[in-house]
């Protein structure tokens, strides 16, 4: 195994069963606000610190970036450990079982590694750049459908950006009359996962931040899949704003889209 492979499905497990178990105590977790419609927990800290000490532990020259105490910068700047410790906190507060730990290795920005890790289910997304990617060591195919139709599509509403609500919903309303359903289900990472699993075929959200999806966009890739932003470009690691899944239905979703962007969503 890719010795950063290992220390990366080390890190999340730990944290992930640390997430578990605090899930079971809800008396034990302590809950603030970040911004509006935006929260945060002790057990988002926690994960992230057992996650961080891990690696430290290996690679204590390496740089590590996270959600919540940002960068920690390492002698060794070329490589980048990307971490979202709990994707799906508000999942995780309102004691909705679906939530992840996320962790991607970039070198010389490119994503090499990636960890994807449900605590609730038990269930280990993995992928190494060039190796395909895996669910619980069983390798993974995306979806196989041609075009919209029949399909299942995740997003997440722009529940920060909401000056973004109305080309928002333009395009879902005409995505809509395309597809079979929608799916939102509060964790990015999750998603980008299942588009990897191909339990959802296709996914587009806007605004996400790196850790959102660093981990899942090399496993939609390493099964077979695409990751760009919403005109088709690679501007999605400045905008966040990213479109996911098979070749064909990345273009049927490119071309739903197309006609109801806003300037502002055309990266
Ligand atoms: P988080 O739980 O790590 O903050 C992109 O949708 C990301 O935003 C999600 O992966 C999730 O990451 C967060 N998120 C999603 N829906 C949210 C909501 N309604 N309120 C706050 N954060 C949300
Ligand atoms: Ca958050
Ligand atoms: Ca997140
Ligand atoms: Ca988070």
């Amino acid at each position: 195994m890719h010795p950063m492979l290992n220390i990366a499905v080390r890190a999340a497990r730990k944290a992930g069963n640390f997430i578990a178990k605090n899930y079971e105590t809800p008396d034990a977790v302590e809950t603030s606000q970040k911004g509006s419609n935006d929260f945060v927990t002790n057990i988002d800290k926690g994960a992230e610190r057992v996650i961080i000490d891990t690696i430290r532990q290996s690679y204590p020259q390496h740089t590590i970036i996270t959600e919540e105490s940002g960068e920690h910068a390492g002698t060794e700047q070329d490589i980048q450990w990307v971490i979202d410790p709990l994707d799906g906190t508000t999942n995780f507060v309102k004691r909705l079982p679906h939530f992840a730990v996320s962790i991607a290795v970039r070198i010389k920005g490119r994503t090499e590694v990636a960890v994807v890790y449900d605590p609730m289910r038990n269930e280990l997304f993995t992928a190494v750049r060039g190796q395909g990617a895996q669910l619980n060591g069983y390798r993974l195919r995306g979806g196989s459908a041609r075009d919209l139709d029949g399909t299942i599509l995740a997003t997440g509403f722009p529940f920060k950006a909401k000056q973004h609500a109305p080309a928002y919903m333009n395009i879902v309303t005409k995505l809509f009359t395309q597809c079979a359903d929608f799916r939102r289900t509060g964790s990015a990472a999750l998603d980008l996962a299942y588009v990897a699993a191909g339990r959802v075929d296709g996914y587009f959200e806007i605004g996400l931040k790196p850790w959102d999806f660093a981990a899942g966009e090399l496993l939609v890739r390493e099964a077979g899949g695409l990751v760009c932003d919403f005109t088709g470009g690679h501007n999605y690691m400045s905008s966040g704003n990213i479109v996911a899944g098979n070749p064909r239905v990345v273009k049927a979703l490119l071309a739903g889209m197309r006609e109801e962007l806003s300037e502002a969503l055309k990266r």
